[in-house]
């Protein structure tokens, strides 16, 4: 008896996940917003700038990405960059508006000689007058706490999608392994960003599933990223169809209600959704986007034309 009891807060919440998900889409937008009113300055976006700083040849075969060995998908690779062009970087992010400076690095998990480096570029980053971002892959806890000390204030690794799906998009590594990494990243003192990609062929209850793991993280992460496939040629994900972009906008509504705290951020596959749909995302929570024209491997809206939309919307970053 006492074994199954564990379980049902799980279901429980999966089940008011799906309820939410379910409701009308007016009576869904003005429970977020309301939530999103409560807990922010509704008209202010945080704008974060992302940097690739080591490009393919990862070993992990997340079947999304282009950066994976075990799918050809043209990418040339690149070896880690140095500090000077992170700063060069980092300094232009600062110029165009962002307030946060992601790296990101190709790697199943970093080497401890590799971190040294990358706290070489968290402190070049810290001195451009940027909040600091990293996610390189599994780390262990003498790694996470050597992020932390060279000044990294977030570091993002993503569930990806539920615990049920997780098994149809990676092999080489399970969820207990991310769940693993999160808590190490918790423990350090750096703040946890963590969210996943929709419109992977997953169902509504993935969407809530993962939502519902977010949420149920103690404490919840304070950075929710909520990708939208860009699918890529050569990936076993290439082809699939766009997602809806209503359910785009339930599921970032369902995130702001359960983790209400978070920054959720509007992330890959801003480029395919016009402004409607990304006002609509606004309104329902999100706060959060991707500054500038590159993401990793993928293109990203101009930063002019993020700017000329802000301004329409009546939003502010900074
Ligand atoms: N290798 C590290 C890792 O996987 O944690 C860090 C970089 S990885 C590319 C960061 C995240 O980008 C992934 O967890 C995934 O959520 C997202 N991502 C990668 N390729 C994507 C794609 N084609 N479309 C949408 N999101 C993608
Ligand atoms: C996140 O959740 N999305 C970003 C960041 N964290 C590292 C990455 C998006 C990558 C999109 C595909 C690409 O450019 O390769
Ligand atoms: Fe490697 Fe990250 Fe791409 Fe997975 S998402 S293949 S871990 S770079």
């Amino acid at each position: 008896m006492d074994q199954t009891l564990p379980e049902t807060p799980v279901t429980e919440a999966l089940a008011e996940a799906l309820a939410l998900f379910a409701l009308p889409l007016n009576d869904l937008l003005y429970r977020a917003h309301t939530v999103h009113r409560q807990n922010f300055d509704a008209n202010r976006i945080q704008a974060s700038t992302l940097l690739n700083i080591k490009t393919g040849g990862c070993s992990e075969d997340c079947s999304y990405c282009a950066q994976s060995v075990f799918y050809n998908t043209g990418l040339a690779n690149e070896a880690l960059m140095s500090v000077d062009e992170v700063r060069i970087a980092a300094r232009a992010a600062k110029e165009a508006g962002a307030d946060r400076f992601c790296m990101g690095a190709a790697w199943r998990s970093p080497s401890d000689r590799q971190i040294g480096r990358i706290g070489e570029m968290i402190a070049a980053v810290k001195a451009e007058g940027l909040e600091a971002c990293a996610t390189l892959g599994m780390l262990t806890n003498s790694q996470a706490q050597k992020l932390k000390d060279a000044g990294c204030d977030y570091y993002n690794h993503n569930l990806d999608t539920s615990k049920a799906f997780y098994g149809e998009i990676i092999s080489t590594r399970t969820y207990q392994d991310r769940l693993d990494t999160l808590a190490r990243v918790r423990d350090s003192g750096m703040k946890v960003c963590s969210g996943g990609i929709l419109g992977m062929g997953e169902s509504r209850a993935d969407r809530a599933g993962l939502l519902t793991t977010l949420a149920g993280l103690d404490p919840q992460p304070e950075s929710v990223p909520i990708n939208m496939l860009v699918p890529i040629d050569g990936t076993p994900l290439a082809g699939t169809p766009l997602m809806d972009p209503i359910e785009l906008v339930r599921t970032v509504a369902v995130a702001r209600i359960l983790i209400p705290a978070a920054y959720v951020r509007l992330s890959a596959g801003r480029e395919s959704l016009d402004e409607a749909a990304q006002a609509l995302c606004f309104f329902a929570g999100a706060n959060s986007v991707f500054l500038g024209e590159r993401l990793l491997t993928t293109s990203n809206r101009a930063v002019d034309t993020d700017t000329q939309m802000f301004e329409r919307l009546g939003l502010h970053t900074g």
